[in-house]
Formats: structure tokens, sequence, C-alpha cells
């Protein structure tokens, strides 16, 4: 008997892994940064396939032609051309003034423009439209994210009736926040169209079920364990939780090359005789970085003996700077960082070294090494794969990290982090102060640890566990695993 050829997978995000930007009216390709692409582009390196996404340009240009052949990838890239209208309104309007925020428990943020629905609604028919267009028969249709929720059932219009699984990296809310959304059934059912939906954590799984309770009414689940099978007003449909993760060994060898382990000594001593508290982070409110720079101010107040001993260095990602809340953010932080380096900074020291830029990926990786302590406190995140990153990057294992308990990844890493609410000041200041004094042996065997865990979970196990599940809509899809040498870890 002839064997059929194994599914390809085809990946559908709101960006491509490339992006499209323009100098002196001039486009030139770069890779794109975020969570999303971080996990998913060794993945589609690996197995091949097909990404469908926005390149963030609103005017067409030739991707084939612009990224160099040393560059290409060995997977398909499909564009999807937004409109300047539809990147205001889909993308910015109801991906990031709507569903960003209410997902992130901050409804106060929200702007419930109806014509922002209206436009979502528009352009993940244009996303379906592509993917129907150049997705097989045999295709397995993985939808990302929270800017496509309503992909398969645009696609199920179309008379589509193969697997399609939706992995959501942002949390999913609660009940009393979710229900402020004007559109709640609608995006409730348009779910509910997928085979498998994924989630970062099993408490936004376990808000996914009561949402559809107190939204759609009775829910039957069957099973146990990190995948359910859910039924609900007809519909039978997978439900699972799969902590997204890094490449480890990629990481590891990467943070332990020369080129950033003498960028990472350079770092170091331009800034000597101190440790060095890191932060990384996107510009965005989920973040959380006016508090940390409170709390670090605090730590500074509290613990006078920390003052020319610490420095946090601060890196802010530019992003979505066209959207109000935004550019306020950047603004108070500007204040913010001026007022406390105004008030401690003396001869020879600066508390806070703020960079305001997309940094290249070696010196993402000599900051990870080059700093002691890293400090992320997200308000809210599906899961943060900076705490990740940084852990995997500290090769000599003598770092520290201190974690949000509301991060995804704290459901992990709680054991070995050190773990702080990022609204208590005096906490994350304690935090700070413990991880300055913790002797080379607790950090040792901590960050060991930590890297251990990472390890044994790591991006492609992520995304065979996920299609594994999927399964029974997909039974051909082979798998993505690395081997994992699990005897020969200590
Ligand atoms: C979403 C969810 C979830 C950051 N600055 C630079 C840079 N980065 C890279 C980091 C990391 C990624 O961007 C950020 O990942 P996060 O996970 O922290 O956050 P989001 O982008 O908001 O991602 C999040 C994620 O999806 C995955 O599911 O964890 O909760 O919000 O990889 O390294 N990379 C470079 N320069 C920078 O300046 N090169």
């Amino acid at each position: 008997m002839r064997k059929r050829s194994p599914k390809r997978l085809v990946i559908v995000s709101n960006r491509l892994p490339i992006s499209i930007e323009w100098d002196n009216g001039k486009p030139r390709a770069r890779h794109s940064s975020g969570g999303l692409v971080t996990a998913l582009g060794p993945i589609m390196r690996q197995r091949g396939g097909l990404w469908i996404g926005w390149p963030g340009s609103v005017d067409k240009v030739d991707l084939g032609r612009l990224i160099p052949a040393s560059e290409k990838p060995n997977y398909g890239l499909r564009p999807v051309w937004l409109t300047s209208d539809e990147r205001d309104k889909f993308y910015l309007g109801f991906s990031n003034e709507v569903i960003w925020p209410l997902f992130h428990a901050l409804q106060t943020v929200c702007n419930f423009d109806p014509e922002f629905w209206t436009m979502y609604r528009r352009v993940n028919r244009k996303y379906a439209q592509v993917a129907k267009r150049h997705a097989g028969k045999d295709d397995y249709i993985w939808v990302h994210d929270y800017h496509l929720i309503l992909v398969a059932q645009e696609l199920r219009r179309t008379g589509v009736t193969g697997p399609i699984g939706f992995f959501l990296h942002i949390p999913f809310p609660a009940p009393d926040i979710f229900v402020k959304m004007p559109w709640r059934r609608e995006i409730l059912e348009a779910l509910l169209e997928y085979d498998i939906l994924g989630f970062q954590t099993v408490q936004h799984r376990r808000n996914f079920i009561q949402c559809l309770r107190n939204v759609i009414g009775d829910v039957g689940l069957e099973g146990k364990g990190h995948v359910l099978r859910l039924k609900v007003a007809g519909r039978r449909i997978s439900v699972g939780y799969f902590p997204i993760s890094i490449d480890y060994d990629q990481f590891a060898s990467e943070a332990g090359a020369e080129a950033v382990s003498e960028m990472a000594r350079n770092v170091r001593q331009q800034l000597p005789d101190r440790q060095l508290v890191l932060g990384i982070d996107r510009l965005d409110y989920t973040k959380g970085i006016p508090y940390k720079l409170d709390a670090f101010r605090n730590a500074l107040l509290r613990y006078p003996e920390l003052r020319e001993r610490i420095s946090l260095v601060q890196v802010l990602v530019p992003s979505r700077a066209d959207i109000a809340p935004y550019h306020d953010l950047k603004i108070e932080i500007d204040r913010l960082v001026g007022a406390i380096n105004g008030e401690f900074t003396k001869s020879g020291w600066i508390p806070i070294h703020y960079i305001f830029r997309h940094l290249d990926r070696v010196e993402l990786l000599a900051l990870y090494r080059a700093a002691g302590i890293a400090l992320v406190t997200p308000l809210e995140d599906g899961m943060n794969l900076v705490a990740k990153e940084y852990c995997v990057s500290s090769v000599e294992e003598d770092s520290v990290l201190i974690l949000s308990e509301f991060a995804g990844a704290a459901v992990q890493l709680q054991r070995h982090a050190l773990i702080v609410n990022p609204y208590d000041r005096d906490g994350v200041a304690d935090a700070i102060h413990r991880a300055y004094h913790m002797p080379q042996e607790e950090r040792r065997q901590r960050m060991h640890r930590l890297r251990r865990s990472i390890q044994d979970q790591n991006i492609y196990e992520w995304v065979d566990d996920f299609l594994l599940a999927g399964a029974a809509s997909a039974p051909r899809l082979p798998a993505t695993s690395k081997p994992v040498r699990k005897a020969a870890r200590r």
C-alpha cells in the first residue's frame, strides 16, 4: 500500500517572521521579533511548511526579491497585505485596543469602537481567504493568537472541513472581565469552530471554560490532564494547556559563543564593581515598567547599601507607538527614569541605564549574560519568554531570576525563581536585596534547576504536544522533536 505523504504545517499568524521596513523610501527586510516568532521560527526551520501573515507594511513589495538568498527561509512565506485603514482598525484598533487590554485584565484601557469589530471580521476573512488559496486539502492549518480568532469560522464558511488548530499566546481572562466585551458571544462561538484550542496555562483554560458556561450554556467535559474534550452547543472540540518554550540548544549555544562572551565582558568592564539588574520589555502597559522602576527606587531607599552596588539596565523595545496609551506610557517611563537618576546618581554610578531601541541578537544575549539578576515583572503575561531566555543564556548558572507571579512562566519556574507580586513595591525591593546577597551556591543550584526545567520542556516538545493533542483531527502530522538526552542530565 502506498504511504500518504505527511501533512504540511501551515501557520497563520498576524505577522510574518520577516518584516518590511522603509528606510528613506527604500524597503528593507528584517527579522521580526516578539515571542511568537521566537517560538515558531525554529519549528518552521526544522520541519518546513508555509507561513501566512502580514509583513508589517501597508505598501506592497516583492518579498521574494527583498530577502537576500542567504537569508531565504526553507519554508514558504505568503503575505497578507493590509491597507492603512485595515492596519489602523484591525491591528491597532480591535486587536490592540480591545482584545489585548481586555485579555490582560485592563478593561479600563479598552476602546470598544464598533468600527474596529467590523474591520476585525473583514480582515480575519482576508487572512482566511489567503489560507484557503494556499493551503492544500491535506495541510494542517494552525492559527495563532488573538488577532485571528475568527479565521476558522471564515474558513468553515467557505467549505473547509479539515482540522484547524488555534493557540492563544496571551492570557484568557476570567469571566467577570471577559463579559465586558460587547462581542463576547461572537468571539466564543468563533473559537468553537476550531478542532483544538491551546492555552498557555491551566488557569487560562479554566477561565475559557467558565466563560463558555456563563455566555453560551452547558459545557460537557471528558477526560483529564492537560487536554480535555469539550462538548458545547452541539460542538465537540479539544481544549488544552501547552506552556510555550524556546529552543534550548540554540539559545544555550548562541549565548556561549565568543562574540556574545566578549560583548558581555565589555559590558561588565564598562560598569564595574556592581551587579547588573536587567529588564527587557516591549513598551507595553502590561509589562508593569513604572511599577518596576518604582520598586527599584524603593530598593535603593530601603537598602542604602545597594547604592553604587547595583545598576538597572532597562531595555525598552519600541512598540505600537501609534496607540495613545503607549505614547503616554513612554512619557511616564522617561520621566521616572530621569527622576530616579536625578535623585540617586553619584560620580561614577548611574542607577538606571536606559536603552530605547530594538537590540540585535548578540546585544540581547550579551546583556542576558552580563546581568547577574533579571527583573521580569509583568502585571499579566501569557508566558514571558524573556524569563526563559535569560535562564538558558546563563551558561555559567550564576544568576538570579526575579519573576512576577502573574506571568504564565511562573507556573513552571516558581520553585527556583524569586517570585514577586509586581504591585508590591516592598516585596520586589526585598527580592532585589535578596538576589543581590544570594550566595553563589544557592544561585547555582536554583539556576541549574531552572535551566533543566526549560530544557525538559523545550519548544519542540511544545509543538509535538499540541499537534499530538490534535491528532484525532491531524493523524498524519510527523513529530518535530529533536532527540532529548534525558539520561545525560543531572
Ligand atoms: C506573546 C505573549 C508569550 C524582545 N526585545 C528584543 C527581542 N525581544 C524578543 C525576546 C523574546 C520576545 O521578543 C518577547 O517575548 P515575550 O514572551 O516576552 O512577549 P510577547 O512578544 O508579548 O509575546 C507572551 C509569547 O507571545 C509567546 O507565546 O510568552 O506572553 O505576550 O523572544 O527575546 N529580540 C531582539 N531584540 C530586542 O530588543 N533581537
